[in-house]
């Protein structure tokens, strides 16, 4: 069977009306083969001008809907992506080109952040605060914020849609979604898998989440709306350079989630076993397509010759292939786009000093499809494209001796989202998790920097773009909070001891 029948199957299975990738002008390809999969009807700014007014119609509604019954809506979301898993699993396996086990843990993540957004759904709690007046109280509430544009990459097509969607529905806002433009299939079925949760629930508005399919025209105006109150993002740093600045010069709020340049720390206490095993998940896990990838290691110069050379057996082992077809731990890169950036990459790093290791394209059956050896490059220093983001499976080995400068190096980047370090020494560790440590929105010890759980706030600092999405109180970032000051005395003391007497 064709990917493309295969994933009209799953696509009819998932409940997606075969009209809306059949025909169209966009065409969708899977990086597994290359082979074109969907020909999607696209939206221009005008139906997305529409769907910004329908989407304000659905928030005035939803917003008066009490929380804990919004939660309902997303424990059935809950329920429906349970049912769909294994469907909607295989069609992100087809369309990101991710492995079997990495295309259902992200619908995994999907269901994670339904169960603690239902939660959630009962503890948006605001302060109550001390007031110096006598007789009156001082209070936070939190209130619905708007229309929420969620605009997301191919390499989470639906995990991070669910992030944001779980929680902006019970913080009681609509949503509207434009997805990559590399992944419009899996979007469709997760907005399908969403109708349904909406019918079993009854009672909620109509468009309260809505799909636009499109180019960057179609994002633009989400983002250059007065309407949409909120635009989450997710994709490059050159990407949020553009957005960022269009959304705060109309006071809208953002919450960035842009680039990584993520690096492990091994230190001469290291479980070298566990850090091998960890660093090899990190950087060649999701062929280094996650916005976690590990992509920077610095390795202490005492067990630089006990770790590195394990690891480029490692790179030059793992299997490379069609991950459908085969059991291959590392997958496609999602286009030629990304094939040419790695290479140019890996060439800049050869100028720059750097030993390569890996980095050829593998052997495929398609030409249009595109695999890649991961590569470790062993470089003398961090320069040239150690400095940059290339989303490819590439990892810069730097040696170091000084913990104090290892820590300036590591923070020397652009980006800020991830971090580790693999140490058994308690004053290596929480000197990386101090304010003098990792710069990063997430720092780890002895795990990697990529696979972090829905339950904690997810999200970098500098050019990562500094927005929190998932777990712990990113939900206030989709809520607007108001001060109350309540007076039930029967004078009117005024703050700060000011008097004003007519
Ligand atoms: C991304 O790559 O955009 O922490 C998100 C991780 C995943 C999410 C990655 N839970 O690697």
């Amino acid at each position: 069977m064709s990917l493309a029948t295969e994933a009209k199957t799953l696509l009819d299975q998932l409940g997606v009306d075969a009209a809306l990738y059949t025909g169209g002008p966009m065409a969708s390809f899977s990086p597994v083969t290359g082979e074109q999969i969907g020909a999607l009807v696209t939206d221009t700014p005008a139906t997305a001008e529409a769907a910004i007014a329908r989407a304000k119609v659905a928030f005035k509604a939803w917003r008066e809907v009490p929380a804990p019954k919004r939660g309902e809506l997303v424990r059935l979301l809950g329920e429906e992506l349970r049912a769909a898993k294994d469907a909607l699993g295989r069609l992100v396996s087809i369309e990101a080109g991710k492995s079997p086990s990495e295309g259902l843990g992200e619908v995994q993540e999907m269901i994670d952040i339904c169960d603690f957004a239902v939660g959630l759904s009962r503890q948006l709690y605001g302060l109550t605060i001390a007031t110096e007046r006598p007789g009156h109280r001082m209070m936070e509430t939190w209130h619905p914020l708007g229309v929420v544009g969620v605009i997301s990459a191919f390499n989470f097509p639906v995990a991070v849609w669910s992030w944001n969607t779980a929680l902006a529905l019970v913080c009681g806002n609509s949503v509207i979604w434009k997805p990559s433009e590399k992944t419009p299939l899996t979007a469709l079925a997760s907005q399908a898998i969403l109708e349904r949760a909406l019918a079993r629930f009854g009672a909620a508005p109509a468009d309260l989440s809505q799909v636009l399919i499109g180019a960057g025209d179609v994002g633009n105006t989400l983002v250059e709306s007065h309407d949409v109150a909120l635009i989450s993002a997710t994709g490059s740093t050159r990407m949020g350079r553009i957005v960022g600045p269009k959304v705060a010069a109309r006071f809208g709020r953002s919450i960035l989630e842009l680039g990584g340049n993520n690096a492990g720390i091994v230190c001469p206490s290291a479980d070298l076993d566990m850090a091998l095993r960890a660093v090899a998940f990190g950087a060649m896990g999701t062929a280094g397509q996650r916005c976690t990838t590990m992509r920077r290691l610095f390795v202490h110069e005492s067990v630089y010759d006990a770790l590195v050379p394990r690891l480029i057996k490692a790179y030059a082992s793992v299997s490379v292939g069609n991950p459908l077809e085969t059991q291959a731990l590392v997958g496609p890169l999602i286009d030629k786009l990304a094939f040419d950036a790695m290479q140019s990459a890996l060439e800049a790093a050869r100028a720059a000093g750097g030993k390569v290791h890996g980095g050829a394209r593998a052997s495929v059956a398609s030409n249009a499809a595109y695999y890649v050896h991961p590569a470790l490059v062993e470089m003398p220093e961090q320069t040239g494209p150690v400095l940059e983001e290339t989303f490819a499976p590439i990892l810069y080995v730097m040696k170091y001796n000084d913990f104090d400068a290892v820590l300036e190096s590591h923070n020397a980047v652009g980006a800020g989202l991830s971090s580790s370090i693999f140490t058994l020494d308690m004053r290596e560790m929480e000197t990386f998790l101090s304010a003098r440590g990792s710069d990063c929105g997430i720092a780890n010890v002895n795990i990697g920097t990529s696979g972090a759980e829905i339950g904690g706030a997810f999200g970098g600092e500098k050019e990562t773009g500094g927005g929190r999405e998932s777990g712990s109180d990113a939900w206030k970032g989709y809520m607007r909070r108001a001060t109350n000051t309540i007076n039930f005395s029967r004078e009117l003391p005024l703050a700060q001891g000011v008097v004003f007497d007519i």
